[in-house]
């Protein structure tokens, strides 16, 4: 894609504007509401590095949905991102991972008003020790002739008209794919903006890598625990295990240098722990989006059908010879 450079720099709001621009009739309404994402996102990122400066630490005292403690920069986090695109007026509804309902933002039945989805801090019980946490995000078309919300949010992943993630790390990023490439901007702490720093990502095909929660092994089904065992035997090449406990973080890595992140059903969570629309399907895109892939061990993520919007499922995503290794031991235990 041709980009009009301003000086030596591309800014996230130029490339998604560049981008639009290749849909003949595109209003600029796509370009607004990403721009809010954009701008949500540098607000958690200046909450984040303030912890312990103004009183974010800890927890809330309530908990979410989810039955999970809520931290108080959770709520925040939610609350920048929905008081941020309040104001874009072409957001027809959101829904967040820490609310107990999607909320009908405004009643607009444009052909291009949106549907955004957030995690808005993901891994947050990492904030305390200062390790990296995430915003994950991820948009749909808002339906105009579909009536009611929920009905109008159970969109399967493979209707995503973009995606993406911020993460917090020792810089902050953003990786965002509109179906047209995953590409990754960093943001710039002195101009305050999010500049192009790599452009279509192609995710490695394999690396001898893995990255799961191992302390509960012994609840994975089966085939996890073939696979697990089994690529522990390899010497050529020797895997090696990750495991930050932030998704973001976690998958972050996968996406550079290749390799497999899993979460299986467990014992306390027998249908998987993470969601499938708020985590699973935003990153499945930008995967797929990269060349790599994500299934729930049996079908593939962005085409499983929502039955509600808290839905949780396994997730097995990364590099593709990585993930079709999985399969292969899901498949060969009865799993699939
Ligand atoms: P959350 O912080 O949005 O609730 O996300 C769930 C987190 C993920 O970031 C992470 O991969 C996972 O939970 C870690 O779970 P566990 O501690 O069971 O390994
Ligand atoms: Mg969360």
């Amino acid at each position: 894609m041709a980009i009009k450079k301003d000086g030596d720099f591309v800014t996230f709001t130029q490339f998604v504007q560049a981008e639009q621009a290749q849909y003949p009739g595109a209003s600029g309404q796509f370009s607004w509401l990403m721009s809010g994402v954009a701008l949500a996102t540098r607000m958690i990122g200046s909450y984040i590095r303030r912890a312990g400066l103004i009183d974010v630490w800890g927890e809330h005292g309530t908990t979410n949905v989810q039955g999970e403690t809520v931290k108080k920069l959770d709520i925040m986090a939610n609350d920048a991102l929905k008081r941020t695109l309040a104001y874009r007026g072409n957001v027809g509804v959101i829904a967040s991972e820490e609310d107990d309902e999607p909320k009908v933002l405004a009643e607009v039945d444009a052909d291009d008003s949106y549907i955004v989805m957030f995690d808005p801090l993901d891994g947050s019980s990492n904030i305390d020790v200062n390790v990296s946490v995430g915003t994950i995000f991820t948009i749909f078309q808002n339906p105009p002739d579909v009536k009611g919300t929920e009905k109008s949010v159970l969109q399967k992943g493979a209707k995503q008209v973009a995606a993406g993630y911020v993460l917090y790390g020792s810089s902050t990023v953003m990786v965002y794919t509109a179906g047209r490439g995953t590409h990754m901007f960093t943001l710039d702490p002195q101009f305050g903006t999010y500049l192009l720093t790599r452009e279509n990502i192609q995710m490695p095909t394999f690396a001898p890598q893995y990255s799961v929660n191992e302390a509960y092994s012994h609840t994975f089904p089966e085939g996890y625990r073939r696979y697990i065992d089994g690529v522990k035997l390899q010497d050529n090449p020797g895997y090696s295990s990750r495991y930050v406990g932030s998704l973001v973080a976690d998958f972050h890595r996968i996406l550079i240098n290749g390799g497999v992140y899993m979460y299986p059903p467990t014992r306390s969570d027998p249908g998987g722990k993470l969601r499938l629309m708020y985590e699973c399907n935003p990153l499945a895109f930008i995967a797929e989006q990269a060349g790599g892939a994500a299934t729930n061990g049996k079908t593939r993520i962005m085409e499983l059908e929502p039955k509600n919007v808290h839905d949780r499922v396994p997730l097995v995503i990364g590099s593709i010879k990585n993930v079709e290794e999985v399969s292969r031991s899901l498949a060969a235990a009865g799993h699939a």
